[in-house]
């Protein structure tokens, strides 16, 4: 179990039990012309953590545990989105309307496509999603289930709808939830801190918080400890010693700064 330190206070992270999601990274809330944009947002906010969350996928990737993509995209009739969803965007830039990537947030279209910074590798579970939450009408759950995942590392946009909505349903799943605070935004810099506040808040209500690269060093660092552990694994443990305590001892992690892990 490695130590995480985190708000509002520190996560115990299994890295036997721990999976990453990435949270719509598409082309049309990244990129210019797509429907973020469409609706009036400065999309160069949302580009700006692209490092830090390959950063973060490829810690995930090290430490050979699962990295899940999510995909905000509706079918083509549009049979999965609701009126009430698509009657809310601006006329002419709707939900299924033609736009400069392609229908907007329409599967298969260029623009509901993850950005190719972030593109998932061979056997990553993408999943596509009608709702702001991935695991309303996806088979999320039950991947989970497969997986034996109990603790849940999110990253990715919108910090207080996609993000947040995930993060709540996750968390009355029972998983334990953490979210990566520089590999996550929003198109509003007030928004972004209001929901990472309203998650750590009353003894981490929602779940916790960390920098990317406390993350990727606490799975590193049981990685390490695991190789270590099966290299002395003849050894017999000091006397008195409870089962695993020198392991936890040697993964206990110190965060370094925010931002940090922008520079890959
Ligand atoms: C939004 C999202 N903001 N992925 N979607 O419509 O957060």
């Amino acid at each position: 179990m490695a130590r995480i330190m985190a708000r509002p206070f520190d996560f115990p992270l299994d890295p036997a039990r721990v999976a990453l999601i990435v949270i719509d990274m598409q082309r049309d809330f990244l990129e210019p012309g797509g429907f973020g944009e469409s609706l009036g947002n400065d999309v160069s906010r949302l580009q700006a953590i692209v490092p830090a969350t390959a950063r973060l996928i490829e810690g995930f990737r090290a430490a050979g545990r699962p990295v899940i993509h999510t995909r905000e995209c509706h079918r083509p009739d549009l049979s999965d989105c609701p009126p009430a969803k698509r009657l809310r965007g601006a006329p002419g830039s709707r939900i299924g309307d033609a736009g400069p990537m392609g229908r907007i947030l329409i599967a298969g279209e260029p623009g509901a496509e993850i950005v190719p910074e972030l593109f998932p590798i061979a056997g990553e579970l993408v999943i596509d999603k009608p709702g702001k939450g991935a695991f309303h009408a996806t088979d999320l759950s039950a991947h989970l289930e497969t997986l034996g995942v109990t603790q849940l590392v999110f990253a990715g946009v919108t910090t207080e709808v996609c993000v947040q909505t995930t993060m709540r349903e996750a968390n009355d799943r029972g998983f334990e939830c953490l979210i990566a605070e520089d590999a996550t935004e929003s198109y509003f810099a007030e928004f972004k801190r209001a929901a990472i506040d309203m998650i750590v808040a009353q003894g981490a209500i929602v779940g916790w918080a960390a920098p990317v690269e406390a993350i990727v060093a606490g799975l590193a660092a049981e990685e390490g400890a695991k190789q270590a552990g099966s290299e002395t694994s003849a050894e017999p443990a000091p006397a008195g010693s409870a089962p695993g305590e020198s392991a936890r001892a040697a993964s206990a992690v110190s965060p370094a700064p925010i931002g940090f892990g922008a520079g890959l």
